[in-house]
């Protein structure tokens, strides 16, 4: 399998729950490198920026305001299979289907609001490359 990279995005609720360090443990423990971290203050056309593809969606008003309610810290992982393996640590995206073990199962619960699951994982490799890009400068993954 190639090496890839993966942005991955400690969310908001995470923060807050002071579970960063623990999210980061699985990513490590799971083979994936941590090759660059930022604290990212989203706004409202940053976080719609992000979140394109979702515009037309009915949640994406409570998406971009629950990525406004506070820092969140983007970050790229590294390793074989980066993209797959991510977000199988990841787990479902309504963290009360995700199966126990998983980041979403293990740190959002309980979730009443689907946008508070923890992480976010892109999900190809056109939209890691897209994620990265949005976050990182060139010089900041060398
Ligand atoms: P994933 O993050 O698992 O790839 P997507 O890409 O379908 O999930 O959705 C992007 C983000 O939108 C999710 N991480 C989640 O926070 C939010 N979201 C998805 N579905 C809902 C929903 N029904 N209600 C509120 N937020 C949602």
């Amino acid at each position: 399998m190639a090496t890839e990279r993966t942005l991955s995005i400690i969310k908001p609720d995470a923060v807050k729950k002071g579970v960063m360090g623990q999210i980061l443990a699985r990513f490590e423990k799971a083979g994936l490198k941590v090759v660059a971290i930022k604290k990212v203050y989203l706004n409202a056309q940053t976080a719609g920026e992000f979140y394109a593809e979702h515009k037309a969606r009915p949640f994406f008003g409570e998406l971009v305001d629950f990525m406004t309610s506070g820092p969140c810290y983007p970050l790229v992982l590294e390793g074989e299979g980066a993209i797959a393996k991510n977000r199988e640590l990841m787990g479902a995206t309504n963290p009360n289907k995700a199966e126990a073990g998983s980041i979403r199962h293990d740190f959002a619960l309980p979730c009443t609001d689907l946008s508070a699951n923890a992480v976010h994982g892109s999900d190809s490799p056109e939209s890691a490359a897209r994620e990265i890009g949005f976050f990182f400068a060139a010089a900041e993954l060398a």
